[in-house]
């Protein structure tokens, strides 16, 4: 209830049932001391239900409290960071959920709606006690993240005009932030998407860069994964500009040049009353001096601290603070490297290395108002829940990429050895279908509820109806020998690719095995003898089902709110499934299936994972517990193979390919329920 319309006061009715929290007289901020009792009074009387907040030490909010009530948040701000590091840290420092629901209740009136929902986020993901909680999607909450600002207006209208169950839905219109004149446009789909948005928000939620619980931010393989799943984000969108009929997307690497592509977001922050900052096309980042951030950065900065990345990945080690150094060695390079890009509390030196990925968020998203004579807050980049709208975020990311791929190239390639599995043959993978081996995509309209975030309107669902890319659900079958005389265990991990460029040149293995897209990756067992493996696409470890990166409010419509929505949110990271196929072309675009089974007996990780929150881990982790797959990220694609010319040539028994197409249908299909 604490995350239902931020911004009306947590001792007004909260959520269907209309529940009151009575708290304590000096828990009213200032404006409300005054009449205090008369609001207890007022929401109380027709209640569903009251609860009583216990009176306990009220914290310090003095460091939280610096950023203003109406303002925007953004955890790539340092200033901004620490501050909900100090909230995180007084959250997680409740002894019970009873004290934990007062300092809520506390902080909720005085403390940036966007801050409190992030912190009270990561606590609850962290907490042992509330691990069953979960917060509701973003895109409920803040749907002003996510969409055209139109849609609230309409949204007001039609629940002031109409009850709860007669509303009709409002539409999201499709393509409304460019024209067709804006190349970058036709990808729009992908980058506004609203279910890739929350997958970022979620990712970053699990992983945040500073608390004072250590713990908190220093996960197993932490570094590596924000790597690798950005990694595969570029890797996806590059898949889609092809079928968009695009270039790869190009690196950001020339910090003094203009950055050619624009970008206006058409968007409002409700909490901000402020529309999001475009940037014009030509823009050039420059020297940040923004007291009110305590941002002080000058562009050469960020030259330092990328030269000294390449030069600790040419020499194979990185500085310490002590001045010794440390080996990246084949095992945890990767993850020492990212951690100090990213970078995080947990990097090994960050006044050396610095702050590089987090900062060219924050350049970026200030380049229209660096120091700050405009009183511009920050652009799309500077928001995880936002940055992915921007052509930019893929640029940016482009280039931190190719820092990690630096890296990986120093790596010795993978033997033969390496690679096989001996006794283990894969003869084919084919998919399922009306036409073999033929992935279909077409549009679907689905809708997502904004009452939750819809401060000070009368109560009930509110639908608001969007576009969004979908494909059929489709069946791999595997085929496959034991030869070893006895049953065994395998990895099976299956990726796709495009086969040419834009011109429609072949690529060859190292352009290839950068664009590889994990579709799926899990547990088999082989008999002796020939096994045919089949594996539902909705399975995917990739992905989280329509239903929880949206709870799907055409099921439930007038519930919004209620405590059934807990299921589905409960583990909001993972890419969404709607997205986990690239839209293809209507004539068919080609594209390569891999498929390739390893010994599981070298890959597992000896742990319990019952529970929740495992079912999307490729990308996410699984919550508390090592990263299931001893294999680096990425595998076997992580790294060059030098002496290999095509994928064909890089193909071991346990491997196999098969070309397929992905055939788009330009048309909208309502969502059916599955
Ligand atoms: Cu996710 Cu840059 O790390 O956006």
């Amino acid at each position: 209830l604490f995350f239902d319309r931020p911004t009306e006061p947590c001792f007004m009715q909260k959520g269907d049932d209309k529940t009151v929290f009575q708290i304590p007289d000096n828990f009213y901020p200032e404006k409300y001391k005054k009449v205090g009792n008369q609001l207890a009074d007022r929401f109380g009387t027709d209640a569903g239900r009251m609860v009583p907040v216990r009176n306990i030490a009220l914290p310090d909010l003095s460091l939280p409290q610096q950023l203003p009530y109406h303002n925007q948040f953004s955890l790539f701000v340092p200033k901004h960071r620490r501050m909900a590091a100090k909230l995180i840290d007084i959250f997680m420092g409740m002894r019970d959920v009873e004290d934990l629901q007062s300092v809520c209740s506390y902080c909720q009136l005085r403390i940036n709606p966007y801050m409190f929902n992030y912190c009270l986020s990561v606590a609850m993901l962290h907490r042992p006690d509330t691990k069953g909680l979960s917060p509701p999607t973003l895109a409920e909450t803040f749907p002003d993240k996510f969409m055209d600002p139109k849609v609230f207006r309409r949204a007001r209208e039609t629940s002031t005009t109409a009850p709860a169950g007669d509303r009709m839905p409002v539409l999201i219109p499709v393509n409304y932030t460019a024209s067709d004149a804006e190349p970058e446009q036709r990808i729009a789909y992908f980058r506004e998407d609203i279910g890739i948005n929350l997958h970022h928000w979620h990712w970053h939620l699990v992983y945040p860069f500073e608390a004072a619980d250590r713990a908190v931010v220093d996960k197993d393989r932490r570094g590596e994964l924000l790597y690798y799943m950005h990694q595969q984000i570029i890797a996806r969108y590059n898949a889609e500009r092809l079928c968009n009929n695009l270039g790869f997307v190009t690196r950001y690497n020339d910090f003094r040049g203009p950055i050619a592509e624009g970008y206006f977001p058409k968007m409002d922050s409700q909490v901000a009353s402020r529309a999001w900052p475009p940037r014009f096309s030509g823009t050039t980042i420059r020297d940040l001096d923004r007291p009110v951030d305590q941002i002080r950065s000058d562009v050469s900065e960020m030259e330092t601290w990328r030269d000294r990345f390449i030069q600790a990945i040419d020499s194979g080690t990185i500085v310490l603070p002590n001045g010794r150094t440390q080996r990246l060695d084949e095992e945890t390079g990767i993850d020492v490297l990212a951690n100090l890009m990213e970078s995080s509390i947990i990097s090994r030196n960050r006044a050396y290395y610095g702050d590089l990925h987090n900062m060219g968020h924050v350049f970026i998203s200030y380049a229209h108002d660096p120091d700050h004579r405009h009183l511009e807050q920050f652009g799309v980049m500077g928001d995880p829940a936002t940055a992915m709208r921007d052509p930019i975020f893929y640029r940016w990311h482009a280039y931190v990429d190719d820092i990690f791929q630096r890296y990986k190239a120093t790596l010795p390639a993978y033997t033969r050895e390496r690679l096989d599995f001996p006794g283990i043959r894969v003869s084919s993978i084919a998919i399922s279908g009306r036409t073999p081996n033929q992935f279909s995509t077409q549009w679907e309209q689905s809708s997502v509820n904004l009452a939750r975030g819809l401060d000070f309107m009368p109560r009930g669902a509110v639908l608001a109806r969007f576009t969004h890319l979908q494909h059929d659900e489709f069946e791999y079958t595997i085929e496959c020998d034991n030869t070893t005389g006895q049953a065994a265990m395998g990895t099976v991990r299956i990726f796709l690719a495009p086969t040419t460029d834009q011109a429609g040149n072949a690529l060859n293995f190292e352009e290839q095995r950068r664009l590889m897209i994990e579709l799926d990756k899990f547990t088999q067992g082989l008999r002796p003898g020939s096994n045919t493996i089949r594996r539902r696409s909705i399975d995917s470890s990739v992905t989280i089902p329509y239903e929880r990166t949206f709870r799907d409010e055409s099921q439930h419509p007038g519930d919004a709110g209620s405590a059934q929505s807990a299921d589905f949110d409960f583990c909001g990271c993972g890419w969404p499934h709607h997205m986990l196929i690239p839209k293809g072309t209507q004539q068919g675009w080609n594209c390569v299936l891999f498929c390739m089974i390893t010994n599981w007996n070298e890959d597992r990780v000896e742990q319990d994972t019952v529970g929740t929150c495992n079912d999307a881990a490729s990308y996410c982790g699984i919550r508390d517990r090592r990263y299931p797959d001893r294999k680096p990220m990425g595998f076997p694609f992580d790294r060059p193979a030098p002496s290999t010319g095509s994928l064909g040539d890089f193909l071991t028994p346990n491997m196999t390919v098969q070309n397929c197409s992905i055939r788009f249908t330009d048309a909208v299909r309502q969502r059916q329920q599955r």
